[in-house]
């Protein structure tokens, strides 16, 4: 029955997969553990340094947590809501980064920062590169779970022609060394989607320390 099957992987760049279902069978362990750390971090808005509201609400779990505020983008032990560490990064987390890097032929990333985007309908998130980092070659791992999302796979320069990825529930996207600093985005979700999930969740693991 086709679509019950992760799909074959799908190079993005020499060092870059898209890996088609690659979490579904972690799938509900996986949300559950998102609730578990929001239940200590809970989701907030952040805003640019240039005071603007991020439209996707956020929260980290691991040794290090990514935060953006009129400060800039940085790095964190402590969640600044409660002045207390951010949560522990779940096993579970820790098991599927590895896994996942395996499967695209990439060393484990040991990740340290774990940062949970929840888009609703109608968010997105523009172009970027990830440079907060201080091992800029260390694989990330991107999970996607809930409403499906047109990822934006660009180059390494802003301007590089952009490719459109689907990605699904339980989609997985993997880069690292030469690939690591392309630029990427999510296209705004649609708002009609008729579907199963009220939301679109994505976890990025990083060796961000
Ligand atoms: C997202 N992801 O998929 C946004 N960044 O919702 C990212 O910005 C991202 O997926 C670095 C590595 C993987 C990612
Ligand atoms: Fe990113």
């Amino acid at each position: 029955m086709p679509g019950l099957l992760p799909a074959a992987p799908v190079a993005l760049g020499p060092e870059a997969w898209w890996l088609p279902g690659f979490a579904l069978g972690r799938a509900p362990a996986l949300l559950d553990a998102i609730a578990g750390v929001l239940a200590q971090a809970p989701l907030r808005q952040m805003q640019t340094p240039g005071g603007r509201r991020i439209g996707v609400a956020m929260s980290n779990c691991g040794a290090l947590g990514w935060t953006s505020g009129r400060d800039g983008y940085r790095y964190t032990a402590c969640d600044p809501l409660s002045g207390k560490p951010w949560p522990a990064l779940p096993a579970l987390l820790r098991a599927l980064a590895a896994d996942a890097a395996a499967a695209a032929g990439l060393p484990d990333p040991a990740p340290d920062a774990c940062l949970i985007n929840h888009y609703l309908p109608g968010t997105g998130m523009g172009l970027h590169q990830d440079r907060d980092e201080r091992d800029l070659r260390a694989a990330i791992v991107s999970v996607s779970l809930g409403l499906p999302a047109v990822f934006l796979w660009g180059g390494l320069r802003r301007h590089d022609p952009v490719q459109a990825v689907p990605l699904a529930h339980g989609d997985v996207v993997v880069w690292g060394g030469a690939d690591r600093l392309r630029f990427h985005g999510v296209r705004r979700l649609a708002r009609a989607a008729q579907a199963p999930w009220p939301c679109r969740w994505n976890l990025t693991l990083r060796r961000a320390g």
